[in-house]
Protein backbone atom coordinates (compact mmCIF):
# COMPACT_ATOMS: atom_id res chain seq x y z
CA UNK A 1 0.00 0.00 0.00
CA UNK A 2 1.17 3.65 -1.26
CA UNK A 3 1.37 5.88 1.43
CA UNK A 4 1.59 9.35 0.69
CA UNK A 5 2.71 11.54 3.51
CA UNK A 6 1.78 14.81 2.31
CA UNK A 7 -2.35 13.64 2.24
CA UNK A 8 -4.11 15.30 5.04
CA UNK A 9 -7.68 14.50 5.39
CA UNK A 10 -9.76 17.42 6.12
CA UNK A 11 -9.82 18.29 10.13
CA UNK A 12 -13.00 18.47 10.51
CA UNK A 13 -12.76 18.29 14.43
CA UNK A 14 -13.84 20.57 16.93
CA UNK A 15 -10.51 21.39 18.63
CA UNK A 16 -11.18 21.03 22.71
CA UNK A 17 -7.87 22.98 23.26
CA UNK A 18 -8.34 22.91 26.92
CA UNK A 19 -8.77 19.57 27.36
CA UNK A 20 -5.81 18.85 24.45
CA UNK A 21 -3.37 20.95 26.68
CA UNK A 22 -4.37 19.10 30.16
CA UNK A 23 -3.86 15.69 28.19
CA UNK A 24 -0.45 16.67 26.56
CA UNK A 25 0.95 18.15 30.10
CA UNK A 26 0.03 14.77 31.53
CA UNK A 27 2.07 13.06 28.96
CA UNK A 28 -0.84 11.53 26.99
CA UNK A 29 0.22 10.29 23.82
CA UNK A 30 -2.92 10.77 21.69
CA UNK A 31 -3.30 13.57 22.62
CA UNK A 32 0.22 14.73 22.08
CA UNK A 33 -0.50 13.12 18.47
CA UNK A 34 -3.25 15.38 18.03
CA UNK A 35 -1.63 18.37 19.28
CA UNK A 36 0.94 18.02 16.86
CA UNK A 37 -1.51 17.00 13.69
CA UNK A 38 -2.92 20.65 14.97
CA UNK A 39 -0.14 22.85 14.98
CA UNK A 40 1.08 21.27 11.67
CA UNK A 41 -2.18 22.20 10.44
CA UNK A 42 -2.16 24.20 6.99
CA UNK A 43 -5.59 24.53 7.33
CA UNK A 44 -6.87 28.40 8.30
CA UNK A 45 -9.73 27.29 10.28
CA UNK A 46 -7.02 25.31 12.64
CA UNK A 47 -4.79 28.46 13.02
CA UNK A 48 -6.99 29.84 15.98
CA UNK A 49 -6.91 26.49 18.12
CA UNK A 50 -2.93 26.11 17.05
CA UNK A 51 -2.13 29.66 18.15
CA UNK A 52 -4.35 28.48 21.81
CA UNK A 53 -2.56 25.22 22.25
CA UNK A 54 0.74 26.82 21.70
CA UNK A 55 0.21 29.66 24.53
CA UNK A 56 -1.52 26.96 27.15
CA UNK A 57 1.73 25.37 26.66
CA UNK A 58 4.12 27.92 27.24
CA UNK A 59 6.68 27.57 29.58
CA UNK A 60 7.20 30.41 32.18
CA UNK A 61 10.12 32.10 31.24
CA UNK A 62 11.07 31.10 34.65
CA UNK A 63 11.00 27.51 34.07
CA UNK A 64 14.25 25.73 34.12
CA UNK A 65 14.96 24.34 30.45
CA UNK A 66 16.03 20.60 31.20
CA UNK A 67 15.75 19.28 27.49
CA UNK A 68 17.97 18.41 24.99
CA UNK A 69 17.37 19.28 21.53
CA UNK A 70 19.21 17.43 19.39
CA UNK A 71 19.60 17.50 15.56
CA UNK A 72 20.79 14.49 13.23
CA UNK A 73 21.66 15.81 9.53
CA UNK A 74 23.22 13.70 7.12
CA UNK A 75 23.15 12.35 3.36
CA UNK A 76 20.02 10.08 2.38
CA UNK A 77 21.17 6.55 3.71
CA UNK A 78 23.92 7.61 5.79
CA UNK A 79 22.53 5.64 9.08
CA UNK A 80 20.55 8.12 10.66
CA UNK A 81 17.47 6.21 11.45
CA UNK A 82 19.48 3.69 12.82
CA UNK A 83 21.88 5.70 15.07
CA UNK A 84 18.47 6.93 16.15
CA UNK A 85 17.45 3.96 16.70
CA UNK A 86 20.21 2.91 19.12
CA UNK A 87 20.75 6.12 20.44
CA UNK A 88 16.91 5.92 21.77
CA UNK A 89 17.78 2.97 23.05
CA UNK A 90 20.48 4.16 24.99
CA UNK A 91 18.80 7.34 26.71
CA UNK A 92 15.88 5.55 27.59
CA UNK A 93 17.84 2.96 29.43
CA UNK A 94 19.55 5.89 30.96
CA UNK A 95 15.98 6.88 32.35
CA UNK A 96 15.30 9.79 29.84
CA UNK A 97 12.29 10.45 27.75
CA UNK A 98 13.01 10.58 24.14
CA UNK A 99 10.49 12.01 21.39
CA UNK A 100 12.06 11.79 17.97
CA UNK A 101 10.77 13.88 14.49
CA UNK A 102 11.94 11.78 11.95
CA UNK A 103 11.13 14.41 9.14
CA UNK A 104 10.24 12.59 5.91
CA UNK A 105 12.23 13.49 3.03
CA UNK A 106 8.90 12.68 0.89
CA UNK A 107 9.82 15.64 -1.39
CA UNK A 108 12.65 13.97 -2.28
CA UNK A 109 11.59 10.56 -3.92
CA UNK A 110 14.89 8.54 -2.68
CA UNK A 111 14.32 4.68 -1.92
CA UNK A 112 11.48 4.29 -0.45
CA UNK A 113 12.77 5.13 3.26
CA UNK A 114 9.21 5.65 5.06
CA UNK A 115 8.38 2.62 4.89
CA UNK A 116 11.37 1.29 6.20
CA UNK A 117 11.91 3.93 8.63
CA UNK A 118 8.22 3.91 10.12
CA UNK A 119 8.89 -0.20 10.98
CA UNK A 120 12.37 0.56 12.55
CA UNK A 121 11.00 3.76 14.74
CA UNK A 122 8.34 1.52 15.81
CA UNK A 123 10.41 -0.95 17.18
CA UNK A 124 12.02 1.26 19.03
CA UNK A 125 8.45 3.01 20.41
CA UNK A 126 7.75 -0.39 21.12
CA UNK A 127 10.65 -1.34 22.85
CA UNK A 128 11.55 1.77 24.77
CA UNK A 129 8.42 3.82 25.08
CA UNK A 130 10.06 6.35 23.02
CA UNK A 131 7.54 8.67 21.01
CA UNK A 132 7.94 8.90 17.61
CA UNK A 133 6.33 10.99 14.80
CA UNK A 134 7.33 11.09 11.54
CA UNK A 135 6.53 14.63 9.83
CA UNK A 136 5.82 15.48 6.28
CA UNK A 137 8.95 18.13 4.99
CA UNK A 138 6.39 19.47 2.20
CA UNK A 139 6.71 22.95 1.33
CA UNK A 140 9.63 23.51 3.49
CA UNK A 141 13.40 23.93 3.05
CA UNK A 142 16.35 22.42 4.56
CA UNK A 143 13.72 19.17 5.67
CA UNK A 144 12.92 21.34 8.48
CA UNK A 145 8.74 22.28 8.34
CA UNK A 146 8.16 24.88 9.09
CA UNK A 147 6.38 24.53 12.40
CA UNK A 148 9.15 21.98 13.97
CA UNK A 149 10.02 23.90 16.38
CA UNK A 150 6.24 24.03 17.93
CA UNK A 151 5.92 20.48 17.82
CA UNK A 152 9.45 20.71 19.95
CA UNK A 153 7.42 22.48 22.07
CA UNK A 154 4.75 20.41 22.79
CA UNK A 155 7.40 17.37 23.56
CA UNK A 156 8.67 19.46 25.89
CA UNK A 157 5.48 20.19 27.96
CA UNK A 158 4.32 15.97 27.53
CA UNK A 159 7.63 15.95 29.81
CA UNK A 160 10.22 14.67 26.84
CA UNK A 161 13.19 15.16 27.67
CA UNK A 162 15.43 14.19 25.31
CA UNK A 163 14.58 15.67 21.63
CA UNK A 164 16.06 14.54 18.35
CA UNK A 165 14.97 15.52 15.14
CA UNK A 166 16.00 13.90 11.99
CA UNK A 167 16.56 15.57 8.76
CA UNK A 168 17.99 14.70 5.17
CA UNK A 169 21.02 16.64 4.51
CA UNK A 170 19.42 17.44 0.84
CA UNK A 171 17.83 20.38 -0.48
CA UNK A 172 18.97 24.19 -0.11
CA UNK A 173 18.54 25.14 3.00
CA UNK A 174 20.12 22.09 4.53
CA UNK A 175 21.52 24.00 7.50
CA UNK A 176 17.54 25.27 8.45
CA UNK A 177 18.09 22.36 11.55
CA UNK A 178 20.30 24.78 13.27
CA UNK A 179 17.55 27.12 13.74
CA UNK A 180 15.62 24.62 15.75
CA UNK A 181 18.26 22.29 18.27
CA UNK A 182 20.82 23.20 20.45
CA UNK A 183 23.05 21.04 18.81
CA UNK A 184 23.94 19.51 15.41
CA UNK A 185 25.38 16.28 14.53
CA UNK A 186 26.03 15.15 11.30
CA UNK A 187 26.21 11.58 10.04
CA UNK A 188 28.77 11.40 6.57
CA UNK A 189 29.63 8.09 5.22
CA UNK A 190 32.97 6.46 4.19
CA UNK A 191 33.50 8.07 0.78
CA UNK A 192 37.11 9.61 1.54
CA UNK A 193 37.21 12.19 -0.59
CA UNK A 194 34.16 12.29 -2.71
CA UNK A 195 32.48 11.96 0.41
CA UNK A 196 33.74 15.07 2.12
CA UNK A 197 33.67 17.24 -1.24
CA UNK A 198 29.68 15.88 -1.41
CA UNK A 199 29.26 18.15 2.17
CA UNK A 200 28.52 21.42 1.42
CA UNK A 201 30.21 24.24 3.20
CA UNK A 202 26.99 25.36 4.97
CA UNK A 203 26.64 21.71 6.57
CA UNK A 204 30.18 21.44 7.47
CA UNK A 205 29.73 24.68 9.27
CA UNK A 206 26.26 23.82 10.97
CA UNK A 207 28.08 20.67 12.42
CA UNK A 208 29.05 20.28 16.42
CA UNK A 209 29.74 16.87 15.84
CA UNK A 210 30.51 14.52 12.85
CA UNK A 211 30.17 10.65 12.74
CA UNK A 212 31.70 8.63 10.14
CA UNK A 213 29.02 5.55 9.79
CA UNK A 214 29.09 2.64 8.04
CA UNK A 215 33.18 2.04 9.65
CA UNK A 216 32.53 -1.82 9.36
CA UNK A 217 33.72 -4.94 7.03
CA UNK A 218 35.32 -3.55 3.93
CA UNK A 219 34.58 0.44 5.16
CA UNK A 220 36.84 0.92 8.03
CA UNK A 221 40.06 2.05 6.39
CA UNK A 222 37.94 4.35 3.90
CA UNK A 223 35.85 5.77 7.12
CA UNK A 224 39.32 6.88 8.97
CA UNK A 225 40.75 8.22 5.47
CA UNK A 226 37.21 10.17 5.32
CA UNK A 227 37.55 11.39 9.07
CA UNK A 228 40.88 12.34 8.41
CA UNK A 229 39.83 14.63 5.53
CA UNK A 230 36.84 16.38 7.12
CA UNK A 231 39.21 16.84 10.02
CA UNK A 232 41.24 18.70 7.71
CA UNK A 233 38.44 20.25 5.65
CA UNK A 234 37.14 21.70 8.95
CA UNK A 235 40.62 23.44 10.10
CA UNK A 236 39.47 25.51 7.42
CA UNK A 237 36.72 26.77 8.72
CA UNK A 238 36.94 29.61 11.47
CA UNK A 239 33.76 29.48 13.70
CA UNK A 240 31.98 32.32 14.78
CA UNK A 241 31.86 30.70 18.26
CA UNK A 242 35.56 28.57 18.48
CA UNK A 243 33.71 25.59 19.13
CA UNK A 244 36.12 22.68 18.93
CA UNK A 245 34.07 20.16 16.58
CA UNK A 246 35.24 16.64 16.69
CA UNK A 247 34.79 13.84 14.10
CA UNK A 248 34.16 10.26 15.24
CA UNK A 249 34.34 7.45 13.69
CA UNK A 250 32.30 3.97 14.22
CA UNK A 251 29.64 1.62 13.38
CA UNK A 252 25.90 2.49 14.12
CA UNK A 253 25.62 -1.54 14.09
CA UNK A 254 28.45 -1.95 16.77
CA UNK A 255 27.01 -1.30 20.04
CA UNK A 256 30.50 -0.85 21.63
CA UNK A 257 31.99 2.06 18.71
CA UNK A 258 29.03 3.81 19.78
CA UNK A 259 29.72 4.82 23.22
CA UNK A 260 32.61 7.61 22.34
CA UNK A 261 29.40 9.27 20.41
CA UNK A 262 27.40 8.84 22.98
CA UNK A 263 29.76 10.37 25.32
CA UNK A 264 30.96 12.81 23.13
CA UNK A 265 26.71 13.89 22.55
CA UNK A 266 26.70 14.27 26.25
CA UNK A 267 29.39 16.79 26.64
CA UNK A 268 28.13 19.02 23.89
CA UNK A 269 24.71 18.66 26.68
CA UNK A 270 26.46 20.00 29.37
CA UNK A 271 29.48 22.29 27.62
CA UNK A 272 25.89 23.92 25.70
CA UNK A 273 24.32 24.24 28.99
CA UNK A 274 27.25 25.82 31.01
CA UNK A 275 28.90 27.97 28.65
CA UNK A 276 25.25 29.53 28.45
CA UNK A 277 25.74 29.02 24.25
CA UNK A 278 21.77 27.18 24.53
CA UNK A 279 20.39 29.39 26.32
CA UNK A 280 21.96 32.35 24.01
CA UNK A 281 20.85 30.15 20.80
CA UNK A 282 17.70 29.07 21.70
CA UNK A 283 17.02 33.56 22.83
CA UNK A 284 17.98 33.84 19.04
CA UNK A 285 16.40 30.74 17.67
CA UNK A 286 12.98 32.13 19.44
CA UNK A 287 13.75 35.98 17.66
CA UNK A 288 14.20 34.45 14.02
CA UNK A 289 11.20 31.94 14.34
CA UNK A 290 8.95 35.12 14.85
CA UNK A 291 10.38 36.98 12.65
CA UNK A 292 9.90 34.27 10.25
CA UNK A 293 6.07 34.32 11.14
CA UNK A 294 5.93 37.83 10.46
CA UNK A 295 6.97 37.49 7.01
CA UNK A 296 5.23 34.56 5.93
CA UNK A 297 1.95 35.92 7.29
CA UNK A 298 2.34 39.63 5.56
CA UNK A 299 3.45 37.66 2.51
CA UNK A 300 0.04 35.76 2.58
CA UNK A 301 -1.81 39.03 3.43
CA UNK A 302 -0.37 40.47 0.37
CA UNK A 303 -1.10 38.07 -1.63
CA UNK A 304 -4.72 38.05 -0.42
CA UNK A 305 -4.92 41.84 -0.67
CA UNK A 306 -3.38 42.36 -4.04
CA UNK A 307 -3.14 39.17 -6.55
CA UNK A 308 -4.63 40.23 -9.35
CA UNK A 309 -2.22 43.60 -9.18
CA UNK A 310 0.82 41.39 -8.46
CA UNK A 311 0.10 39.50 -11.33
CA UNK A 312 -0.11 42.61 -13.74
CA UNK A 313 2.99 43.61 -12.25
CA UNK A 314 4.75 40.63 -12.85
CA UNK A 315 3.54 40.70 -16.27
CA UNK A 316 4.89 44.18 -16.97
CA UNK A 317 8.39 43.24 -15.35
CA UNK A 318 8.36 40.36 -17.15
CA UNK A 319 7.95 42.33 -20.32
CA UNK A 320 10.33 45.10 -19.22
CA UNK A 321 8.21 47.75 -18.89
CA UNK A 322 8.98 47.78 -15.54
CA UNK A 323 12.00 47.13 -13.48
CA UNK A 324 11.77 44.44 -10.61
CA UNK A 325 12.53 47.27 -8.29
CA UNK A 326 10.22 49.23 -9.62
CA UNK A 327 7.33 46.69 -9.62
CA UNK A 328 7.95 46.03 -5.81
CA UNK A 329 7.91 49.16 -4.90
CA UNK A 330 4.28 49.90 -7.16
CA UNK A 331 3.00 46.33 -5.44
CA UNK A 332 3.87 47.84 -1.52
CA UNK A 333 2.53 51.06 -2.71
CA UNK A 334 -0.73 50.00 -3.57
CA UNK A 335 -0.93 47.34 -0.30
CA UNK A 336 -0.12 50.90 1.67
CA UNK A 337 -2.88 52.59 -0.12
CA UNK A 338 -5.10 49.91 0.74
CA UNK A 339 -4.26 49.96 4.52
CA UNK A 340 -4.94 53.86 4.44
N1 LIG B 1 27.06 -1.62 7.33
C1 LIG B 1 26.36 -0.67 7.94
N2 LIG B 1 25.10 -0.40 7.52
C2 LIG B 1 24.41 0.56 8.18
C3 LIG B 1 24.97 1.29 9.25
N3 LIG B 1 24.05 2.21 9.66
C4 LIG B 1 22.99 2.04 8.88
N4 LIG B 1 23.19 1.04 7.99
C5 LIG B 1 22.26 0.58 6.94
O1 LIG B 1 22.11 1.60 5.98
C6 LIG B 1 20.79 1.67 5.47
C7 LIG B 1 20.23 3.06 5.66
O2 LIG B 1 20.12 3.34 7.06
P1 LIG B 1 19.11 4.38 7.66
O3 LIG B 1 19.33 4.39 9.11
O4 LIG B 1 17.74 4.17 7.15
O5 LIG B 1 19.68 5.71 7.00
P2 LIG B 1 19.04 7.16 7.05
O6 LIG B 1 20.19 8.11 7.05
O7 LIG B 1 18.05 7.28 8.15
O8 LIG B 1 18.31 7.19 5.65
P3 LIG B 1 17.17 8.19 5.13
O9 LIG B 1 16.24 8.46 6.27
O10 LIG B 1 16.56 7.41 4.04
O11 LIG B 1 17.89 9.40 4.66
C8 LIG B 1 20.02 0.61 6.23
O12 LIG B 1 19.98 -0.54 5.44
C9 LIG B 1 20.84 0.36 7.48
O13 LIG B 1 20.70 -0.93 7.99
C10 LIG B 1 26.31 0.98 9.65
O14 LIG B 1 26.90 1.60 10.56
N5 LIG B 1 26.94 -0.01 8.95
MG1 LIG C 1 16.03 7.87 8.13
Amino acid sequence: MAINPNFHAPEREHWNVPALAEGIRRGDRSALARGITLVESDLSTDQGAAAELLTKLQPEPSDQPSSFRLGITGNPGAGKSTLIEALGTHWSEAGHRVAVLAIDPSSSQHHGSILGDKTRMEMLGKATGAFIRPSPSAGALGGIHSQTSEVIQLFEAAGFSRIVIETVGVGQNETAIQGVVDFTLLVALPGAGDEVQGLKRGVMEAADLIWVNKADGAHKAAAEQAAGQLRQALGLFNRADDQHVEVLVGSALDQASLTPLWDALDRGLRWGWASDRTVERRRAQKRTHMTRRIQAGLWSEALDQGQSVLAELEEKVANGELSPTEGALEFLRHLSAKHR
